[in-house]
């Protein structure tokens, strides 16, 4: 039966679909993140809709989605039930205040993500974003050593090329030259270890780099020259995605938490981009076999929906700060929207979706026909210096033009997405990173567009 209340639901629904199909009439105001805007605007790439494996942009022309979005729409686009399930909680609870207030939602989640986390990581604080995750890791690494009396340890170690999203912390722990350059020297008390990427002696390596593992001795190198007792926490991505796919050789990560168990010191894996199946596993850490004492994760656990991060926390952690008296405020932290129902339900929903269709692991089936495809591409151009690859995340370095680095990363891009291919690109670093529901079919038609584009340059 039709009522009117239906038909002006239609209406509403056409009205903001024709609104996203077709090219915005002006583009001045959107300030866009991490973008030449004024080269973008010259030719705008502009993704109107999206279900599965593919993309359509505001042409309709259809567009295979390389990159899982920028990393985080690990079960493909627009899945019924998770689409479901936000506009039920949509129209259902809206918003909930989560501080000294509740709503069930966030517990229920918690709950379902401690059983695919490994143990101790059993207590999980909200957040909206990778960014706001690491910036969260960071104060309650500081505030734990506090917390058991040791106040002293407020330095922090990161790793020189790492990306730990945006906030104040992060791109104080992280590696990125150009943070340092545009917003200054970022919190006192941080040092770097020097990354794992080593093309002259890795070159075109099939999974982990075979040398290096001896790089995680600077840790115990820094500790020393700022003595062990001042150190709170090292954080470090088990695989960067960001700076191009970098690789840790086989026993570094083992490495450093042997270091930091030495010294008293909390080792955070920022899992944004590995975290829920990227590497065949629902974390890295269990796929690498080492365990951290906190996680920080988003993107995935709500395939990119809504946005939601999280931050995996272990029993000792979360037990020190259960110390006091029990009517104080146990941690001096929370965002407005930490547990936000809409996030909460898109991250049940992807959940759901993962554990029916086995995405979690799904990498660790298709890494050798994905490996295969990948490194077939070496000798489609002269320019390819070395690929990169693990779980479903690959990585094509080109050297760089004369003059003018990052024109060939770009050229790739900017023909990838006219021949019907999105890929993500860092300066001449092409990086591919498709949906976990990625069949051997859509493998084959990446490498084989890629293949054509990496030939024309
Ligand atoms: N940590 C890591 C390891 C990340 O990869 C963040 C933190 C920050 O997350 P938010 O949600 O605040 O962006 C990230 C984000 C790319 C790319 O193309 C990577 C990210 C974001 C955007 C683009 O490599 N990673
Ligand atoms: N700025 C002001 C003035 C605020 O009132 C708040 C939160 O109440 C914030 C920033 C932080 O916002 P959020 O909790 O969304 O991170």
């Amino acid at each position: 039966m039709s009522t009117d209340a239906d038909a002006s639901r239609a209406a509403l629904a056409d009205h903001y679909a024709s609104q996203n199909l077709a090219a915005p009439p002006a583009m001045d105001a959107f300030w866009m993140p991490f973008t030449a805007n004024r080269q973008f605007r010259h030719s705008p790439r502009l993704l109107a809709s999206a279900e599965g494996m593919y993309y359509r942009d505001v042409e309709g022309r259809q567009i295979l989605d390389g990159t899982a979005g920028l990393w985080c729409c690990n079960a493909g686009h627009a899945r019924p039930r998770i689409v479901e399930a936000i506009a039920r909680q949509a129209a259902t609870l809206d918003f909930a205040p989560h501080f000294q207030m509740g709503s069930p939602l966030p517990f229920v989640v918690a709950e379902r993500l401690k059983e695919i986390a490994p143990r101790p990581l059993d207590h999980v604080f909200f957040t909206n974003s990778g960014s706001e995750s690491v910036d969260t890791a960071l104060k309650i690494a500081i505030a734990w050593h506090r917390a058991r009396g040791e106040g002293q340890r407020t330095k922090l170690v990161g790793r020189e090329k790492a990306y730990h999203g945006v906030g104040f912390g992060g791109i104080s722990v992280g590696g990125l030259p150009n943070n340092r350059k545009w917003f200054g020297p970022g919190l006192p008390g941080v040092d770097h270890l020097r990354h794992t990427l080593d093309i002259g002696r890795n070159a075109f390596s099939r999974g982990l780099p075979a040398h290096g593992v001896e790089l995680a001795e600077d840790l115990e190198r820094i500790v020393q020259l700022h003595d062990p007792s001042t150190i709170a926490a090292v954080i470090v991505e088990p695989i960067s995605g960001s700076a191009g796919v970098i690789l840790p050789p086989p026993g570094y990560l083992q490495r450093l938490r042997e270091i930091c168990d030495k010294y008293g010191i909390l080792l955070v894996f920022d899992e944004v981009i590995t975290g829920f199946g990227r590497v065949g596993a629902p974390f890295a850490a269990q796929r690498f076999g080492v365990t951290p004492d906190m996680m920080t994760v988003a993107k995935g656990l709500t395939s990119g929906c809504v946005p939601m991060g999280a931050v995996f926390v272990s029993e000792r952690i979360h037990e020190a700060f259960m110390q006091g008296p029990e009517g104080a405020i146990d941690l001096f932290h929370g965002y407005t929207y930490s547990g936000h129902p809409l996030a909460c339900a898109a991250a049940l929903a992807t959940l759901d979706t993962y554990a029916e269709e086995g995405l979690l692991t799904r990498a660790l089936e298709l890494e050798d026909y994905w490996a295969d495809g990948l490194h077939a591409l070496r000798g489609s151009s002269p320019h390819i210096i070395d690929i990169r690859n693990y779980g479903l995340i690959g990585a094509i370095e080109l050297a760089p033009q004369d003059g003018a680095p990052g024109a060939r990363g770009y050229q790739v891009l900017e023909r990838a997405f006219r021949k019907g291919l999105l890929v993500r690109t860092t300066g001449d670093i092409v990086a591919l990173s498709p949906p976990l529901i990625v069949e051997r079919r859509h493998i084959d038609d990446i490498f084989s567009m890629l293949g054509e584009i990496l030939s024309s340059l």
